[in-house]
């Protein structure tokens, strides 16, 4: 039943996307030649081809459709704000889809003291194990912000669904051009967003915001893990059906470079822009603040449409952006591993 409910949910996603593209797509640039692209019909390039996800074998094993089931699933516990019931069933789906690929998993659990009263938060860890020492990060958060009828197709289900799909290819076996020494963690960041809502508007500030990110770079520093961790990559906002991802200013150059020069490699330079943007506040500052290379991975050009809306729903999201982030993270990770060695 579980089965036939994801098939018709992925239909449904399917549908919404094709429709919800109709007339707006037609202002938008042509889709740039890339690998995914020129695997698709191209004369006329039909809406659902340039929504779909390539095949894996084509973005490095990354499965952008088996991604985008992972995205629906979460956006069918509904609005999942941190301490809600529906975010404790993300985080129990998570962790059987974690345990189900083969991942060594780990929780983190902690008490965030917000303006709204303390609440309970639990980041969830998949660790790959390698021959050394160093340690590559990846995060995601995934719980939605406090926002009426807010499901997050977006923000943030889309960068916990690439995540899931990582860990399905590095957790068990994989093939030897993967990752070779660094240990490759991912982790799964609780309450990210502001806790205080007011007037549907989300009262972020350095306090309150990034509770998972600044309690996991805090536990790390504390055990010593932290000086281990060469990079830390995070995804957020990346599943958007017109995906531009500008550079975000506090990230580390060396590491911002190396990704945009791959990306621009396997064809996706239409996407990952060099224009600068923010700097954001995310995930990644508090790896920033504590001297860690990192990296945020963030379109937000969705400001001023659905972000932080109702409609941040899976129409506005698609397989294809899915496959795009997950082919740069799979062509990026060797690279950082080899660096300086
Ligand atoms: C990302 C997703 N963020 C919130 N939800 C961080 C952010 C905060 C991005 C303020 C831009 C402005
Ligand atoms: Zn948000």
């Amino acid at each position: 039943m579980a089965l036939g409910f994801l098939a018709s949910l992925s239909g449904l996603a399917g549908l919404l996307a094709a429709c919800a593209l109709g007339s707006s797509n037609a202002e938008k640039p042509a889709p740039a030649e890339t690998p995914a692209a020129a695997a698709q019909p191209t004369s006329p390039m039909t809406t659902a081809a340039a929504e779909a996800a390539p095949p894996a074998a084509q973005t490095g094993g990354f499965d952008g459709a088996q991604a985008f089931e992972y995205l629906a699933r979460q956006v069918a516990f509904g609005p999942r704000p941190a301490g809600s019931p529906a975010l404790s069933r993300t985080q129990d789906y998570i962790k059987g889809q974690l345990t189900s690929f083969g991942c060594a998993v780990d929780e983190d659990n902690f008490t965030a003291q917000t303006p709204i009263g303390p609440i309970r938060m639990k980041n969830i860890l998949a660790k790959v194990p390698g021959s050394g020492r160093e340690i590559i990060l990846l995060l995601t958060h995934y719980d939605t912000v406090r926002i009426n009828n807010f499901v997050g197709a977006n923000d943030s289900a889309s960068s916990t669904a690439v995540m899931l799909e990582m860990a399905r290819l590095y957790c068990g076996p994989h093939p030897a051009d993967k990752l070779r020494t660094a240990n490759l963690w991912i982790a799964f960041l609780d309450g990210e967003e502001a806790q205080l809502v007011r007037d549907g508007v989300a009262q972020w500030t350095d306090e309150d915001s990034v509770y998972g990110s600044r309690e996991l770079a805090a536990r790390m520093a504390l055990s010593g893990d932290l000086k281990r961790v060469k990079a830390v990559v995070l995804a957020d906002m990346i599943g958007d059906r017109d995906l531009h991802i500008q550079r975000e200013r506090e990230s580390t150059p060396w590491l911002t470079e190396l990704i945009w020069s791959t990306a621009k490699r396997l064809g996706y330079g239409n996407i990952f822009l060099d224009e600068q943007q923010g700097p954001v506040g995310d995930d990644h500052g508090p790896f920033i603040r504590r001297g860690v290379p990192a990296v945020d991975l963030i379109d937000f050009e969705s400001q001023g449409t659905f972000w932080h809306t109702p409609q941040d729903t899976l129409d506005k999201v698609t397989p294809r952006s899915l496959a795009v982030v997950g082919h740069v993270l799979v062509e990026v990770l060797p690279q950082i591993d080899r660096r300086g060695r």
